[in-house]
């Protein structure tokens, strides 16, 4: 079997084959929403969260909106990443010194990698405003709080699964102060983890309707032997306001700033139910991924309308065809 996805087997991970009245690229779960409301005591509403493989089960690092209305970030477990045992006490961080940290604001939007058998997390972090807060661990127990990445204020930072030549590189999106009616996605370079720099432009707004407000890089980019995989959300502004779908697109796997594909159609926007009514009505808002290299196969992990969490599927030559038949093209005159 032809092996596009660069990494491991996954075979435990959440599956459903394609339905065969589907006429899409990606298709849901047929028992969304997997998390549904006030699933812990503190916060009512789990979304817009990350979930990795982590010995032969599954870990996560969930957004829970509190009583308070302040996000904050959890840990999590399950064994098939569908059932997900969520822990009452949200996540605390120490410095590098072993010392506690003041307790963070806020945390939302979080995304998990390993790189290097390190885990880290970033996420959208209070300073004096929103930016990327980053984290370290080795064994889900103890976390030890980085420098936040940049200035305020940015979003959606989102680290590549490796180095590329030698340094870390993270997708960002400058924003402002609020629910920024612009956003182009960036990427930036640092050889620590403290410093970053080398940013460049990746990929910017179009004149399609569902991206033309603001984009954000979504789970960890997926190394294909086509180049990066990156599924991203797309926003357009309405008279009732904003609409996330999902978009994918490939990156240049040395240089990955150099957008080789982007697509014109979303590959799944809000629709269902869950999606379309909840805090924020229509959000499709995905974090991450689990991928079978063996199989091609993906489950996109999203927040769906702010308030629940979702699973999708796809296959990554179906979509990787589908993103090359679909080409954005310049505005029609
Ligand atoms: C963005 C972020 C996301 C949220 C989305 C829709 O600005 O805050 O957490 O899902 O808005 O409300």
């Amino acid at each position: 079997m032809k092996k596009t996805i660069i990494g491991e087997p996954l075979s435990n991970m959440p599956w459903q084959d394609e339905p065969k009245e589907s006429q899409n690229v990606m298709w849901r779960y047929d028992r969304n929403p997997v998390i549904g409301r006030n699933v812990i005591q503190s916060g009512g509403r789990i979304f817009n969260s990350a979930i990795i493989p982590y010995k032969g089960e599954f870990i996560g690092v969930f957004r829970a909106d509190h009583r308070n209305g302040y996000p904050q970030l959890h840990l999590g477990r399950s064994k098939d990443a569908i059932k997900w045992d969520i822990e009452e006490e949200h996540l605390k961080f120490h410095n590098e010194n072993g010392s506690l940290r003041k307790p963070i604001l806020y945390g939302y939007d979080p995304r998990l990698v390993e790189i290097e058998e390190t885990y880290y997390i970033t996420w959208c972090n209070y300073f004096n405003g929103p930016t990327v807060g980053i984290a370290k661990t080795k064994d889900f127990k103890t976390f030890i709080q980085l420098e936040n990445a940049f200035l305020p204020f940015n979003r959606n930072g989102v680290l590549f699964p490796r180095k590329i030549n030698g340094n870390y590189v993270m997708l960002n999106r400058p924003s402002d102060n609020g629910h920024t009616p612009f956003g182009d996605i960036y990427v930036s370079e640092s050889p620590d983890l403290t410093y970053w720099g080398k940013h460049r432009l990746v990929m910017k707004t179009s004149h399609y309707w569902w991206k033309n407000t603001k984009l954000g890089a979504g789970p960890v980019p997926i190394e294909t032997t086509e180049g990066w995989l990156l599924i991203y959300h797309g926003v357009c502004t309405t008279c009732s306001g904003y609409i996330y779908s999902i978009g994918a697109a490939i990156l240049d796997t040395d240089n990955p700033s150099k957008l080789l594909h982007d697509c014109e159609n979303y590959i799944l926007t809000p629709e269902e139910p869950y999606e379309t009514t909840g805090f924020v009505p229509n959000v499709c808002f995905p974090c991450a991924t689990l991928q079978d290299a063996d199989t091609g196969r993906i489950a996109v992990f999203y927040g769906a309308a702010d308030t629940y969490s979702a699973l999708a599927f796809t296959q990554v030559d179906e979509l990787i065809g589908y993103i090359k038949a679909n080409p954005n093209k310049p505005i029609l005159q």
